[in-house]
């Protein structure tokens, strides 16, 4: 079986980074091999990408900077780190990817989605996720989880108006690509959410050893 690259999106708070350790070892119990990675992120140069972006700043960051650093950091990252891991058979596990640009920069800041197409047709060619794990929660309660965490990155500085539109962003390109998008109800008690994570993964192991 060729390496297949599995995404993890979803809104504030949602609970992707305690699912990720969850989803990590559904794969060593099929002894997948695998990497996990995240974006904006996953190389030396995108990490310093990432921290630029994320650090909360006076000067006003301006939509289409914001979505070119984007996909700065996603080059280096699929040249870098998921091409090469796909292409040798290993599994790649990454928390966030392009749908976190059509949601947030696209949906969430009103860019153009045809424009944030062209960038991803020019940076990914052909490549998109295999499966792709959409954790959904109401933008309240997602809130509500996240503020008992560290002081906010300029994001997570956003009124609660910009995640409704993040969070709508998400389950419409859940509607547009039916093929890969599993839509996870992540307000469940975790256990319940964790039991639907593993369904999508045996469905989707199961899809790809038949
Ligand atoms: N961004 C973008 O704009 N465009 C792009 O193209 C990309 C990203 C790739 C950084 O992402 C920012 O980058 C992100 C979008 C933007 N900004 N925002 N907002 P990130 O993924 O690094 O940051 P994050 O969204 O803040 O995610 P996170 O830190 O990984 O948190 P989380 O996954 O949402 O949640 P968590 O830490 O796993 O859980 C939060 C709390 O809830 C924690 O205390 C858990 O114990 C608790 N929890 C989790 N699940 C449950 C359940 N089921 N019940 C009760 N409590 C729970």
């Amino acid at each position: 079986m060729h390496g297949k690259f599995i995404t993890i999106e979803g809104t504030e708070g949602v609970g992707k980074t305690t699912n990720i350790e969850f989803i990590q070892a559904w794969l060593n119990s099929h002894q997948l091999d695998f990497i996990a990675t995240r974006e904006p992120g996953g190389t030396p140069l995108a990490e310093q990408i990432r921290e630029l972006l994320l650090m909360p700043r006076d000067e006003k960051v301006c939509p289409s900077a914001e979505l070119l650093l984007m996909f700065a950091g996603r080059a280096q990252h699929l040249d870098q780190v998921i091409l090469p891991a796909v292409q040798s058979g290993r599994w790649v596990l990454c928390d966030r990817f392009t749908d976190a640009t059509y949601a947030y920069q696209g949906y969430g800041r009103g860019m153009d989605n045809g424009l944030i197409a062209q960038l991803e047709q020019l940076v990914q060619a052909d490549l998109r996720p295999d499966l792709t794990l959409i954790l959904d929660i109401p933008v309240e309660i997602g809130l509500k989880r996240a503020s008992q965490r560290s002081t906010p990155d300029r994001f997570e500085r956003e009124q609660t108006e910009f995640f409704e539109r993040v969070r709508q962003g998400y389950l419409s390109i859940a509607t547009g690509s039916p093929e890969r998008c599993v839509v996870i109800d992540a307000s469940q008690p975790l256990e319940d959410v964790q039991r639907d994570i593993t369904g999508a993964l045996n469905d989707f192991l199961a899809q790809e050893l038949r």
